[in-house]
């Protein structure tokens, strides 16, 4: 027995069911990038409220692959989250998606679909990657060969860019309203980024569309937040066996879950405010404050983590230099970077996200959060060491989370086995790191050469390179377990 609409009233008493009759729903919003995350925040936000206003059901598009479409389809488009921790796992079927697309198998039916005046919100969660620009400027690569593939054929787009402003530029034709662009990925200032970056794409289709966008497209900032690993075979079974039917693509999640929205939307939104998510004015201080505080932290356990052998984040947590170098990295080096929040608990946010990293039930993998360093490690590390230096600040802790990233994508481990280094630069990365050799300088000159990384200020800093020498140098020296207690030792004294 399949999880589907027809086997909905099967599951046991102790799943939730959606309220809403799934068959009714009518696509308000299109999300584009239907992966976990998005299944397990922004769409179970959105079928929680389906009941009282059916018109926001969710066209889910996968911009490549077809893999979750497959699965989830002969499942009418429900699937399974399992909120697991310590004590156990809160499960719901959820039921928002009135369909799911492959982008490239119909790009003429996704850009009809995106022109439906009944589609009010295009939201998405594609990946840093997916915003198609150079993450130290926020600056459009109009060199990226998709990009010059959707700028020569707004037909066909394969990018984020492409089809979003494809759907715009179909609706200014038919004259109808645009919809709001909701951005719901980890880059600070999502929504204004993903703002700047279309209007350069559209001023380089059309002008006079750029205009129109710039005049009249809402793109509201949002701050998202849930950890969501990968799905795997241990929680297809997990899950099947707790719903008592097969279920090919559940979500196994953790319990917390946080939306902070800017409230700015031409035509309309689902009421989120009455189901947990939070409208404020300006998101900025959230997000650089989740950027900062989790994803730096998150990025600097996964690299330290994947090197000392630890497979997952709660793993990494249980080597003592790891839980004390966070802790010790979001109340010393990164807090006093951060705007006052007024009303916020700082401490008590803090405090959960080491208990979040310490989910004993969340497999989260190092390596899957190492993944596309080069997108992440700007907005996550280098802002905040950016304005340590600029306070005259210390920086050890930081630095060694990127020299972590260095170490990482010299592609080989302490045992001297093979990392599988993912990152859309993979390639230039290793001739870098295998040219440089295992010499902490030589790597170091190299790397924080990659321009899109790091900027043209970082690579010319002596104390910014001074301390990511260090570190990187004990890193390979003494290995990362010495390479912390070191840094801490001396951090401390
Ligand atoms: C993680 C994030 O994979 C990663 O890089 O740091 O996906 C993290 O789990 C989420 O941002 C939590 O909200």
């Amino acid at each position: 027995m399949r999880l589907s609409l027809a086997t909905l009233d099967r599951l046991p008493a102790d799943v939730a069911h959606p309220a809403h009759d799934p068959r009714r729903l009518a696509t308000g919003i299109v999300h584009l990038g239907w992966g976990a995350f998005h299944r397990a925040h922004q769409a179970v936000y959105t079928d929680a409220l389906l009941a009282k206003d059916p018109s926001w059901g969710i066209l889910g598009v996968s911009l490549r692959n077809p893999d979750v479409r497959d699965a989830v389809t002969p499942q009418d488009g429900l699937y399974t989250v399992s909120a697991v921790d310590g004590s156990g796992a809160a499960r719901r079927v959820v039921a928002a998606s009135t369909g799911l697309l492959v982008a490239p198998e119909d790009p003429a039916g996704l850009i009809a679909r995106l022109a439906d005046p009944g589609v009010r919100i295009v939201s998405t969660t594609v990946t840093e990657k997916g915003y198609s620009h150079d993450p130290a400027t926020g600056a459009l690569r109009e060199d990226d060969p998709d990009i010059r593939h959707d700028l020569a054929d707004l037909v066909r787009p394969r990018t984020t860019l492409g089809v979003l402003v494809a759907g715009l530029k179909r609706r200014r034709e038919a004259g109808v309203a645009p919809f709001t662009v909701l951005a719901c990925d980890n880059l600070p200032a999502n929504g204004r980024t993903l703002r700047g970056l279309a209007l350069r794409f559209a001023e380089l289709v059309d002008p006079g569309l750029a205009r129109w966008i710039e005049d009249t497209v809402k793109f509201p900032s949002t701050m998202v937040d849930r950890i969501v690993p990968a799905t795997t075979d241990a929680d297809r079974a997990a899950v099947a066996a707790a719903i008592g039917m097969e279920d090919a693509w559940p979500i196994v999640t953790e319990p917390f879950t946080q939306w902070v929205v800017e409230d700015d939307f031409s035509l309309g939104r689902p009421a989120w405010e009455t189901v947990g998510v939070e409208f404020v004015e300006d998101v900025a201080p959230y997000e650089l404050m989740k950027l900062r505080l989790l994803n730096g932290t998150h990025s600097t356990l996964a690299y330290l983590g994947y090197l000392m052998g630890r497979p997952t984040v709660a793993e990494a947590m249980q080597e003592p230099g790891i839980a004390r170098l966070v802790e010790e990295l979001m109340f010393e080096e990164i807090g006093p970077t951060l705007p006052p929040l007024s009303g916020f608990d700082l401490d008590g946010y803090r405090r959960s996200l080491l208990a979040r990293y310490r989910n004993p039930a969340l497999k989260h993998r190092t390596w899957q959060i190492a993944m596309d360093g080069t997108q992440k490690l700007p907005q996550r590390l280098l802002g905040t060491i950016r304005d340590r230096l600029a306070a005259g600040r210390p920086i050890d802790r930081l630095a060694l989370g990127v020299a972590g990233w260095m170490r990482y994508v010299t592609g080989v481990d302490e045992t001297g086995a093979a990392i599988d280094v993912r990152d859309p630069l993979a390639e230039r990365l290793r001739r870098l790191t295998d040219a440089a050799g295992p010499v902490a300088a030589r790597l170091v000159s190299a790397l924080t050469g990659v321009g899109e990384i790091f900027g043209d200020d970082l690579p010319v800093d002596p104390r910014f390179l001074g301390a990511v020498e260090t570190a990187l140098d004990r890193l390979l020296t003494l290995g990362a377990r010495a390479a912390v207690d070191r840094t801490l030792a001396e951090a401390r004294s």
